[in-house]
């Protein structure tokens, strides 16, 4: 099956998440990494900073020196990490097929044909709800979809597709490509291959005895004409499961959101029962008639894939934090995930549902969402035909 590739890749994001929760630091050079004064290192600094040639891994003090006047910061490690799951997250509304590489970049699968269009509306949404800058780079492989990031950053979106290799990719240093690091890029300099295209041009056998090894060569010979048949190593376990809706329309009656949260926790539940996990946390997402976003989460005494459990836990956290009405999305995240039995959602306190919900989740599995549902999901979908 075709399908288009994303790269996407947070833009400075240690830094960006600094400037995001201090807003004094906007527009400012930061420095995010070790101490200057025990050889610290740079984890990364703000676009700001790298005017001044600051780069990742170079010593704080030199940073320093490079620019006197920017701000440093610790690295805040469980911060950045709570981050990466809210982005992640939200990568995961778009497609389930995705490789997360590091802290703050993920390759996407998507349908081919859509991704451009996905691109935006990813960046979107990650720009609206986190505030936080991404890039992204749209094409049919990893290679391509990668290069096309480093090119958008940045904050943009750039596509490569097969037809624009020799435009794009040819004219570009050696070092863009995987596995040409700054020994190779010298190697290959000292033979005259600066460019994409000058290796591109070369005959396999002459790039044979440079790479001093054959299967190199291939590889780097496939690269440079933009080729590359890696696969997307799936994340094999989520993070976390998130359910949302917006509305069409601005909602202002509370119980109406709770019917929907008792909707979408019934989702989450099921979501997490097919998968055989459970959830230690649950979050509730509302977005407010100013459209900020607000979250909450409360993390439960024992993990559970209980549909009710998820659903009182995000209605105390609904009454607790609605603030005034209308909303104009409600969601649930789950995370803090742990692989559970499949059959032991409803321990000892309920032993009729412990026999229903497998047969529901059986009937549901098979005919479809809107086939078997439970008394309170009926008032919902009879009330305005909103269709989940
Ligand atoms: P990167 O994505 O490589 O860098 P970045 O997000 O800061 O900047 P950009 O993508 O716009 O070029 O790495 C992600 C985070 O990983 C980065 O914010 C800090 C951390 N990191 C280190 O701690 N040490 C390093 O040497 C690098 C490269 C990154
Ligand atoms: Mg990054």
């Amino acid at each position: 099956m075709k399908q288009d590739i994303l790269l996407c890749d947070l833009d400075a994001f240690f830094a960006s998440v600094e400037q995001r929760d201090n807003p004094e630091l906007k527009g400012k050079p930061v420095i995010v990494g070790g101490d200057p004064d025990s050889r610290g290192v740079v984890s990364t600094c703000s676009y700001e900073a790298r005017r001044f040639g600051i780069r990742s891994a170079i010593s704080m003090k030199e940073a320093l020196r490079l620019c006197p006047e920017a701000v440093t910061l610790p690295v805040n490690m469980p911060r950045y990490k709570e981050v990466s799951d809210q982005v992640m997250d939200i990568f995961y509304m778009f497609t389930p097929d995705i490789e997360q590489v590091s802290i703050d970049e993920a390759y996407l699968a998507v349908k081919a044909g859509t991704g451009l269009d996905k691109a935006r509306k990813i960046r979107s949404a990650v720009r609206e709800e986190l505030h936080l800058p991404l890039s992204i780079g749209v094409s049919l492989n990893k290679l391509l979809a990668k290069i096309a990031c480093s090119l958008a950053k940045p904050d943009g979106i750039r596509a490569i597709y097969p037809e624009d290799v020799e435009k794009i990719l040819w004219p570009l240093p050696v070092s863009f490509l995987p596995g040409v690091g700054p020994v190779t890029e010298q190697k290959l300099n000292n033979f005259g291959i600066k460019t994409v295209g000058d290796l591109a041009s070369l005959p396999l056998e002459a790039l044979e005895s440079i790479a001093g090894s054959s299967a190199v060569a291939a590889e780097l010979k496939e690269y440079a004409l933009g080729r590359d048949s890696r696969k997307l190593e799936l994340n094999a376990v989520r993070k976390s499961i998130s359910e949302e809706i917006t509305f069409p329309q601005d909602i202002y009656e509370k119980d109406y959101i709770l019917d929907v949260l008792f909707d979408l926790a019934s989702e989450t539940g099921y979501r997490l029962r097919s998968k055989g996990l459970k959830a230690r946390t649950v979050g509730l997402k509302l977005k407010l008639p100013d459209f900020s976003i607000k979250t909450r989460s409360l993390t439960l005494p024992g993990a559970t894939a209980s549909d009710e459990k998820i659903y009182r836990a995000v209605s105390e956290l609904f009454t607790r934090c609605c603030g005034n009405p209308p909303w104009r999305l409600v969601g649930i995240r789950v995370s803090g995930l742990e692989r559970g039995s499949q059959l032991s959602f409803f321990p000892e306190e309920n032993r009729k549902k412990e026999i229903i919900t497998p047969v529901l989740d059986m009937l549901r599995q098979r005919y479809g969402r809107d086939v078997i549902f439970k008394g309170r999901r009926l008032l919902l979908l009879k009330k305005d035909n909103f269709k989940l």
